[in-house]
């Protein structure tokens, strides 16, 4: 039985490209060390596959920044603004990382391409700019040297490519009158060009991700398809050509998928294992059928005999010789290996068993097909029986089982997501309580991690440095942020959140029911990475997680110090989630594990506190008939972690990406007395919706757009509250940065800050004149 990989995480096993990239950029590195560091990743991951005895290896994943920017090369989509690089003969790489970084150098100024979430996952890609008067032309050869590469390495293998039509869908128009989708025509001579250098040096094998196959598609993109598919099984007839669908159904775009005439379809049976039947159906003979079974977007182990039965079904229609056992989708999002986890304190030998990573994932694949296949089924019968024993062993172990905790889900009621009053009579409470100014000012809560804080946490964690000098290094600092904010005037003051690395990290340090890795980085973008804690239990919280810093700092001030906590959607969000139990019931036990702390907050004096939903949105299914029932439970969610409190304590959230055009209605039934969002870039344009729908709590849309080093004026940031002013009313109005600043240096910070306060005070004196 034939076996494939999609796609494999490409940083190294111990980020060794991300440490490359960065000495690029620095200047520390030359382009040529650069390329060994890439070569080796590479190398490795081809040897790991073919030790595995996987048929068809890919070529052209690995990425020196991202997939779909590299496509954007391949086929010469480059955004004029870039002309000049080309102009001033550039290097391509250098070009390349100005396209994804921007370019401020030899008096260049020019802005990075925009960058956005790879559908429902926490990886970030580079999206394509086009014109109505687009021309595509073969510029960067990559998906053949990578060919070569590995040819000349022994290893015959299975270019990579983003699809045609799941290329141009990823893109946006830079100017309207037309749609992008329409550039097909002229796109597709490109790839056919690529087709047939591939031809001609010996590749057979072929993948095409086509991911938009699992979204609803207009009629006009599935004629896209037919067209683009045709053109390329007429030009290279005898390939292997592997359409791949994933994260989640091909539903009503069955027809289309099945049709292509290609030589292999691949569907996701983990997200959509219900799809089976139906494309067993109708699948056309002569066509193989790519089984993703090996679930491509999570940890655990395969649940051996579960997929050996689908297989079995589809051997049954099929025959051996058309299936193709795979992973659901690229292995990107997962970490390397399993293997380099030895530490108890992080993940108990106990859990690790449970747990499969990209390269024990490769294995399963290799495993499943040997056990499906009549020939080879004995002598792997002992694997099987190894595969039995993990999985019995995790579905009855009392670590993930806690009858308190599921008792306490069950036992909640709608009620406990409400707060006690409407917001009309909340909001009287608090403005007596509060006493804050007309536009207030804050900041989302974070403050730059400089590299001693971080170095301070790095020795606390190496036991380098007792607990007390640690605490009492932390409390300086605090002391030191708390001065500072109210030497130049803000309202309400936060703790700067130094304790902390990763905010998801940081919460599910302090959850019972989650675990970590020391080496499971996972590539969000760029050379940027996270490490997803693994949630495998009921999750509850161990103690109180934040009121020691937030109350120390309250004590040092008069001014009123805002609680910092994530929310449980972005808490799921951003984990590696059981699959034993539905999302929303995990999340629920998240919300109140929070819910416990916002009560502890508010027992602590503690006037305001902010949960942040950043990865509310991004949670929303591909599918829009899928909205609605994930927005109630999500939306649900967050109110049970929050309607705690009494009247007068003040609930603040944050949200990064701020599109909330089609689901305002769930952003107000989340009910937060104020929301904080990203607007600046968009010049408050994003904020027209809030006053469309007539948004009637308060609303922090920020003025200094933190992602960038450039600091904006006074006068700026005052325009943008004018701006907003003419949207919402005036009573409404938060004055704040978009983001944390915990990625910022202080320099800019402090200036920037400065002028915001100042922003604020003067729109507050003409204010009152005009009223
Ligand atoms: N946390 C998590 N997921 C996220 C974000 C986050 N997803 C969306 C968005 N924010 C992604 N942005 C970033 C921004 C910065 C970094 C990672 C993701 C980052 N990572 C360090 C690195 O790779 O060098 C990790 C440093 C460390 O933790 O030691 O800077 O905020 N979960
Ligand atoms: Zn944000």
């Amino acid at each position: 039985m034939i076996t494939q990989i999609l796609g494999y995480p490409r940083i190294g096993a111990q980020r060794e490209l991300k440490k490359a990239c960065e000495a690029y950029w620095a200047g520390k590195i030359t382009e040529k060390e650069l390329f060994e560091v890439g070569s080796e990743v590479k190398r490795s991951n081809w040897k790991v596959q073919q030790e595995a005895g996987i048929d068809w290896i890919p070529s052209n994943d690995f990425s020196f920044y991202d997939q779909v920017l590299d496509m954007s090369l391949t086929v010469g989509a480059i955004p004029k603004r870039y002309q000049p690089l080309l102009d001033n003969r550039v290097s391509k790489t250098d070009l390349y990382f100005a396209m994804a970084r921007g370019f401020q150098q030899n008096g260049h100024d020019i802005i990075a391409m925009e960058m956005t979430k790879w559908f429902d996952t926490n990886y970030h890609y580079i999206v394509p700019e086009f014109s109505k008067d687009q021309e595509f032309h073969l510029f960067s050869s990559k998906v053949i040297d990578e060919y070569t590469e590995a040819l000349e390495k022994g290893i015959q293998t299975k270019p990579v490519l983003i699809g045609p039509v799941s290329y141009l869908l990823l893109g946006k128009e830079k100017e309207t009158g037309f749609h992008r989708i329409e550039l097909i025509s002229r796109l597709l001579p490109v790839y056919l060009n690529i087709l047939s250098v591939l031809k001609n040096i010996g590749a057979t094998d072929i993948q095409f991700d086509e991911p938009f196959l699992a979204l609803d598609l207009t009629e006009k993109e599935k004629e896209a398809f037919h067209y683009a598919y045709k053109k390329i099984a007429e030009v290279f007839p005898e390939a292997n050509i592997i359409v791949t669908s994933y994260f989640g159904a091909l539903e009503d775009n069955l027809e289309t998928a099945i049709q292509l005439p290609v030589k292999t379809l691949h569907i996701d049976l983990v997200r959509a294992p219900e799809q089976l039947d139906s494309v067993l159906d109708i699948l056309p003979s002569g066509k193989k059928l790519s089984l993703g079974i090996v679930d491509g977007r999570n940890i655990w182990k395969n649940h051996f005999d579960a997929s050996l039965q689908l297989i079995e079904k589809a051997i049954n229609v099929l025959g051996e010789d058309r299936i193709v056992i795979a992973p659901s989708c690229s292995l990107l999002h997962v970490p390397f290996d399993l293997d380099s986890e030895n530490d108890e304190d992080t993940l108990p030998v106990t859990i690790k068993n449970w747990l499969a990573f990209a390269r024990q994932k490769v294995k399963e694949v290799k495993t499943l097909a040997l056990l499906s296949d009549s020939a080879t089924k004995a002598s792997y019968l002992p694997e099987l029986e190894e595969n039995r024993a993990a999985i019995a062993h995790r579905s009855s172990s009392s670590l993930i089982h806690r009858p308190e905790v599921k008792q306490r889900v069950s036992d909640s009621t709608p009620n406990d997501a409400e707060r006690e009053h409407p917001y009309s009579i909340r909001r009287l409470k608090q403005e007596a309580l509060l006493n804050l100014p007309l536009f207030p000012t804050t900041t989302i809560g974070s403050f730059p991690q400089t590299p001693e804080v971080r170095k301070l946490r790095f020795d606390y964690k190496k036991q380098r440095i007792s607990e007390t000098r640690y605490h009492t290094a932390l409390e300086s600092e605090i002391i030191e942020a708390i001065r500072w904010q109210e030497a130049i005037g803000l309202d309400v003051l936060v703790h700067g959140e130094f304790e902390r690395n990763d905010m998801v990290e940081y919460f599910g340090e302090q959850l019972h029911g989650v675990a970590f890795t020391r080496f499971g980085w996972v590539q969000s973008y760029g050379s940027r990475g996270v490490k997803p804690p693994i949630i495998f239990g009921d999750v509850s919280r161990k103690a109180a997680m934040t009121v020691k810093w937030t109350s120390y700092a309250q004590s040092l001030t008069d001014k009123i110090v805002k609680g910092m906590l994530t929310g449980p959607v972005t808490i799921l969000q951003w984990s590696f989630v059981r699959d034993d139990q539905p999302r929303k019931t995990t999340t629920e036990q998240i919300a109140l594990a929070i819910r416990d702390e916002v009560a502890d907050l508010e027992k602590a004096g503690i006037k305001i506190i902010q949960i942040d939903e950043p990865a509310l949105r991004e949670g929303l299914p591909l599918r829009k008939r899928d909205w609605k029932v994930y927005l109630d439970w999500a939306v649900n969610a967050f109110k049970l972690s929050a309607a705690v409190v009494q009247d007068e304590t003040q609930i603040h959230t944050h949200m990064c990406y701020s599109e909330f055009n089609e689901i305002i209605e769930s952003i107000a039934a989340m009910d937060a007395d104020v929301i904080t969002i990203e607007t600046s870039r968009s010049q408050m344009e994003l904020l027209e919706v809030f006053s469309e729908f007539k948004y009637p709590n308060e609303i922090g849309p920020g003025v200094y757009d933190i992602h960038s080093p450039r600091v904006p004026s006074e006068n700026e940031m005052e325009t943008l509250l004018h701006k907003a002013v003419n949207l919402l009313s005036a009573r409404q109005i938060w004055v704040n940065p978009d983001c944390g600043l915990k990625t910022r240096k202080w320099e800019e910070t402090k200036i920037a800050l400065e002028r915001m306060v100042n922003a604020a005070k003067s729109i507050r004196k003409k204010h009152k004149v005009e009223a």
